[in-house]
């Protein structure tokens, strides 16, 4: 069983994560989870706040001379901020007067779209603050980690995990499926936006401006696609088996993401059967990958009966803008419970680049979770010879008969 928690507020010491069920054996590329949580910093339209941050996984238990041991694993994302913060996020009651920092008002007028009202109503917490500093989505560069470890589980299988920006506000690509993996594995790690088409690109970035300029945000959507998945991971047999319902979740649980498409997404409900389905074909040079068969089209998103095929797994997630807008909203102060204007928090103008490499950590984490029920394994090794005999077996089996 793969489980991780996260903890930790966006303005608070650090970010933590437990990380259990990864198996024994896997020599883990420190630089390659730091090269992680660098993209999810970047893009254009982030706001300041990832000038000040240099996010570092530190770990804490779990790996030993750099391979996993089987234990939980715990990683540690300290948050430079914090010093900024000491005052206003005290954990021991008030701050004695050497600390650092300012004491900030509590924060009374909830922004339309955020998690400020519906918070404090739940929670009964007499400053949002309580409730926007673990909403914020500063909690997914601890997913990142997560998902830059489940990675590199997944790599000792031959699955690799990209993503590219299909959409921002009205500027878009068009249709993300003529997007391959290898086009969108190619994009420039330091690109503004992740996208594949650079005009495309530059109208996005515009779109970015814009909404800036006019002290508004603007949402979008990504593709993430896994390329190399073995097929045979999630199943028909039960709902919550079904490994397309288990993205859903992991997708729409990210901040500010309102939507989630598999393959063809909501498109399929305008189409005829006909132009949806994906034709089976025989191979003319079998045995080969993945299933000794040919998918002209992958309208699935490589999910058949909540299975994969062996086709690429493509996810769109689809994000809503942020809602702290520079020009705020209508809301109302809860203390006299009048009309006043949303609160204004430092944030970004548009995330969805970054949201883009959080939705891969998910995916990763889906699949590595997926992979470790089909195959089992308490060490790499046994995980990795599991998976070879697995496909050793479909191999012979949908073989061209003589
Ligand atoms: C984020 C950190 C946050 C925001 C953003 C994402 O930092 P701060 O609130 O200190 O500026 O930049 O969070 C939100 C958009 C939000 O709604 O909370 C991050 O690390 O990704």
């Amino acid at each position: 069983m793969l489980r991780f928690l996260t903890a930790g507020e966006s303005h608070g010491p650090s970010l933590v994560t437990i990380l259990e069920g990864i198996p024994a054996g896997l020599t883990i590329d420190f630089a390659a989870i730091d090269r992680e949580l660098r993209r999810r910093q970047l893009g254009y339209g982030r706001g300041r706040r990832m000038a000040i941050e240099s996010d570092r996984a530190q770990f804490v238990s779990g790996v030993r001379h750099g391979v996993t041991t089987g234990a939980p694993i715990t990683m540690m994302i300290a948050n430079k901020d914090w010093e900024n913060w000491r005052r206003t996020m005290a954990i021991e009651g008030v701050a004695p007067p050497e600390v650092p920092g300012t004491d900030r008002p509590a924060v009374t007028r909830p922004r339309p779209g955020h998690a400020d009202l519906a918070g404090i109503a739940k929670y009964g917490s007499p400053d949002i603050r309580n409730i926007l500093e673990r909403a914020s989505a500063r909690e997914t560069a601890a997913r990142v980690a997560v998902g830059a470890v489940a990675r590199q589980l997944l790599l000792a299988v031959g699955t690799d995990i990209v993503s590219h920006v299909v959409t921002i506000g009205a500027a878009s690509i068009g249709d993300p499926l003529a997007v391959t993996y290898e086009r969108a594995r190619a994009i420039a790690e330091d690109s503004p936006l992740h996208c594949v088409d650079p005009e495309v690109e530059r109208a996005m970035m515009r779109a970015i401006d814009a909404a800036r300029e006019a002290g508004d945000t603007v949402g979008g959507c990504f593709e993430v696609i896994a390329h190399g998945v073995r097929p045979g991971l999630g199943s028909h047999v039960q709902w919550d088996r079904k490994l397309d319902g288990r993205l859903g979740q992991a997708l729409m649980s990210i901040q500010a993401i309102k939507a989630v498409g598999i393959g063809r997404g909501p498109e399929v409900a305008g189409l005829p059967g006909s132009k949806i389905h994906d034709e089976i074909l025989p191979l003319d040079a079998p045995p080969g990958p993945p299933l000794g068969v040919k998918r002209p089209t992958n309208n699935a998103g490589g999910l058949e009966g909540g299975i994969t095929n062996g086709e690429d797994l493509r996810v769109r997630g689809y994000m809503k803008p942020i809602a702290t807008l520079m020009k705020p909203l209508r809301s109302v102060d809860v203390t006299t419970m009048r009309e006043s204007p949303a609160a204004i928090e430092r944030s970004d103008v548009c995330a969805v680049s970054a949201a883009a490499v959080v939705g891969e950590a998910m995916v990763a984490i889906v699949l590595a979770e997926a992979a470790l029920e089909k195959f089992g394994g308490d060490s790499l090794e046994e995980f990795v010879a599991n998976c070879t005999a697995c496909q050793a077996r479909t191999d012979s089996r949908f073989r061209v008969k003589a």
